[in-house]
């Protein structure tokens, strides 16, 4: 593997006689190089994408590594249960789960992992009723932080401030975030005072 393998610089580093090491030093450089996702995008199904992009570009914005995929307690119970077991032994330290209709997949998630498990209900039947109330009624034990109907941005939010209690960089990226949205409220003020009305005092 070695000899295939031109990384900047190893050779001035280690020498051409010491091979096995060098092939150690190679595995490590390219784990080290590899992005590690610290949150979980997980979806019931494919129409669900188009609300959940939302987390998704978040997470790209504020360079938060993240993975996406689709699962369903119902369709795919089996897939469920080893994401679940597995996701805290592979660095996720959030999940985001979203689903419509019948939502069993976030709780089912979160029963079988103590990630923290942020729900997301999507509008698909009920204006997302159905989905919010099945996400947001866990029974004691088996809590799943519920966002609004359609809230992936607050979940990406809410996983990236979770994220930031351990990093300080992150820290500063969601403070500057919040600050950001006060502008936008200082710039609608300074639009409605260009906004006449006969009976408007301001
Ligand atoms: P299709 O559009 O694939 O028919 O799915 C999905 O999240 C989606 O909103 C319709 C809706 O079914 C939801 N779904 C669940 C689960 N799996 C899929 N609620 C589950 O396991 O909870």
């Amino acid at each position: 593997m070695g000899a295939q393998l031109q990384i900047d610089g190893t050779d001035d580093v280690l020498g051409n006689e010491k091979p096995v090491l060098r092939n150690i030093y190679y595995v490590c450089r390219l784990k080290q190089n590899r992005m590690e996702a610290k949150v979980s995008i997980i979806m019931g199904s494919m129409s669900d994408w188009p609300v959940m992009e939302k987390a998704a570009q978040f997470f790209e914005e504020n360079m938060i590594p993240f993975e996406v995929q689709a699962l369903s307690a119902h369709r795919t119970p089996e897939q469920v249960e080893v994401f679940a077991k597995g996701a805290a032994g592979k660095g996720i330290k959030v999940i985001i789960a979203a689903a419509g209709m019948a939502a069993h997949l976030p709780g089912v998630i979160a029963s079988m992992t103590s990630v923290p498990v942020i729900g997301v209900p999507i509008k698909s039947s009920f204006e997302g009723l159905d989905a919010l109330l099945a996400i947001v009624q866990m029974p004691p034990g088996i809590p799943v932080a519920t966002v609004g109907v359609n809230g992936a941005l607050n979940a990406a939010i809410l996983a990236g401030q979770i994220l930031s209690v351990a990093d300080a960089d992150l820290n500063s990226r969601m403070i500057s975030y919040k600050e950001n949205l006060k502008k936008k409220v200082i710039q609608a003020n300074e639009e409605l005072k260009q906004v006449s009305f006969k009976f408007k005092t301001n």
